[in-house]
């Protein structure tokens, strides 16, 4: 298999929280699937040495939620791979199935939200479980994509209805009794939609071939963009270094 690699280094100083344009054309799944398409794979690595991860004071319900705890807003391994970076291809019309769930689930667990970056296909419906013995407030932020803020009892659920979440982009979800709740919601525009590992390793396979923008999206090093060539049948490799 062919291997075409392109290292980039692209320095970020924009945070940009929301998602792009709404009105892009919907995603078809084709039938059969996709004939000898393409791969992009690679890792997402930070530029430098990691900072200490920064520690969250938990001052409610301790017996409960515990103790101070790292935030995850920004996980790195040993290597500096970036733990939970979302990679995109959004132009693209047609293509493979989902490999996302048409119902989702959300966790509250010992005060924390499980998984902290959760993608979501569009229109699905899903649940979200607090599964502790204390009360949460679950509130959503977004630019009127899915927003909630409601009281939730111990050991209790939300359910969100299918179509209720209206559109693909991002939703920041947090909790207003534990300040350092914090989780997102990613609404997939296409299946071509994947997270980074803990290694930062990603792959986005059965692309048909083309020329598209792949993006990267992190919670806190922002958005890139660059041009990703697919040729039918091969790799694409692609390494993307962020910056603080
Ligand atoms: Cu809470």
């Amino acid at each position: 298999m062919k291997v075409i690699r392109s290292n980039i280094v692209i320095p970020i100083c924009i945070f940009i929280f929301a998602a792009g344009s709404a009105e892009a054309a919907s995603y078809t799944v084709l039938e059969g699937g996709v004939d000898n398409g393409g791969t992009v794979r690679g890792r997402i690595i930070l530029h430098g040495s990691p900072p200490p991860p920064r520690m969250l004071t938990v001052d409610e319900d301790m017996e409960v939620c515990g103790d101070n705890r790292p935030s995850e807003e920004l996980v790195v391994s040993d290597t500096g791979g970036i733990k939970n970076a979302v990679l995109s291809i959004d132009d693209i019309q047609s293509g493979k199935a989902w490999s996302l769930p048409d119902e989702f689930v959300y966790h509250q667990e010992k005060c924390k939200f499980n998984p902290r970056v959760l993608l979501i296909k569009p229109k699905a419906s899903g649940v979200v479980l607090n599964n502790d013995p204390v009360g949460h407030n679950f509130h959503t932020i977004s630019r009127g994509i899915y927003n909630i803020n409601k009281k939730m009892k111990s050991e209790s659920r939300i359910t969100v209805a299918k179509n209720k979440i209206r559109r693909p982009g991002v939703i920041r979800v947090k909790c207003d009794i534990h300040s350092w709740m914090k989780g997102w919601w990613i609404v997939a525009r296409t299946p071509y939609t994947v997270l980074s590992d803990e290694n930062g390793n990603f792959s986005i396979t059965d692309i048909p071939p083309g020329i598209y923008t792949f993006k990267t999206w992190h919670e806190k090093l922002g958005e890139t963009e660059q041009t990703v060539v697919i040729k039918a049948g091969e790799t694409t490799e692609t390494d993307v270094v962020l910056e603080l």
